[in-house]
């Protein structure tokens, strides 16, 4: 019986391998854990390219026991039902925003407070830290284990028709927020009518006009082409954006100790390579940004910004607990 069943897994193999696209020729091997990856970005993106490089190095270090199938471009939905297939089983891993989160962990939201990190340095000492950990290990209670944090990156405002210096200038926009009360409060702030929406209705909802403005990281907004749609970039950097590795905990008990170890080592170390590529990419995507026509404010009122929204800092530091919003702000 065992034999028939091997035999039939081989034939099925070798009639795969004959049909064109399957991709099964090169490599007939089927691996021990077979992972579904799935992440919103485009090939281009850090997040994607950071993905490629993991896979290898999980692949290589576990003798080819794990694969991983990276899914791009929203191809098994937005980053809310991604997160929920981890919960299910259905998705393995992901790498992510923090915008949907606060809905799975609340706690996490805290890193989502504006202006909360000075610099990037600032949010890699305070997430690759004990506080960092201690929020990704509050996942394990909702079927997720929380590997590391990886980058998408400060976030900046673009719009379509008036180039934003001021905080006032925000006012009566439609801009789209993440799915996120933190960002949805930062911005009624200022007065802009804050939309929470997924993003895979962003491009066109900004392309129709039903939305003036959009906040992202800039890889985001040049993978993305959103400078089809818009026309002025105002770097105000009003929140960092940290992108973390997460993986189903269902997957996480199948695996035997010495390949969860690989997964989580390799996860840590391959964030430094994955921050390094978005800086890269943010240096000189601005340059291109312009090129393509695009208008960048390069030095809007910051200081401006952080005040305005400063009252929603001090809101939800009651929520998240006061101290750990000063521990996360006394880091150095
Ligand atoms: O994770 O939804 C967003 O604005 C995110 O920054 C984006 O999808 C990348």
């Amino acid at each position: 019986m065992k034999r028939f069943a091997v035999s039939l897994v081989g034939l099925l193999g070798c009639a795969l391998a004959l049909i064109p696209g399957m991709g099964l020729t090169a490599d007939i091997r089927v691996a021990e854990f077979d992972l579904v990856e799935a992440h919103t970005p485009p090939p281009d993106h850090p997040y994607t390219l950071g993905m490629v490089r993991y896979a290898d190095l999980v692949k290589q270090r576990t003798n080819g026991r794990v694969a991983i199938q990276i899914h791009h471009s929203r191809q098994l939905g937005d980053e809310r039902q991604v997160v929920e297939g981890l919960q299910l089983g259905t998705i393995h891993l992901t790498v992510t925003s923090t915008g949907p989160l606060g809905g799975f962990v609340p706690e996490m939201n805290v890193v989502d407070l504006p202006f909360l990190f000075r610099d990037a340095d600032h949010a890699y000492k305070v997430l690759d830290g004990e506080i960092g950990r201690s929020l990704l290990n509050k996942f394990d209670a909702v079927g997720i284990k929380g590997l590391a944090y990886w980058e998408n990156g400060f976030r900046h405002i673009t719009t379509a028709k008036r180039p934003v210096q001021q905080p006032g200038d925000m006012k009566g926009l439609k801009i789209r927020v993440m799915e996120n009360k933190v960002h949805q409060a930062a911005f009624r702030r200022l007065g802009s009518d804050a939309t929470p929406m997924a993003w895979g209705e962003v491009f066109t909802s900004l392309q129709q006009g039903l939305l003036d403005a959009q906040e992202n990281p800039i890889p985001i907004i040049y993978t993305f082409k959103l400078n089809e749609v818009q026309r002025y970039m105002s770097l105000t950097g009003h929140v960092y954006s940290p992108a973390p590795v997460l993986l189903s905990k269902k997957t996480w008990e199948r695996l035997p100790p010495d390949i969860q170890q690989v997964m989580f080592d390799t996860a840590m170390e391959v964030a430094s390579y994955q921050r390094g590529l978005i800086r890269e990419q943010e240096q000189k995507q601005i340059g291109e940004l312009r090129a393509k026509g695009m208008t960048v404010i390069e030095n809007p009122d910051r200081a401006a910004f952080r005040e305005a929204m400063k009252p929603v800092f001090e809101q939800f530091q009651g929520h998240f607990g006061k101290d750990l919003v000063q521990r996360i702000v006394n880091t150095k």
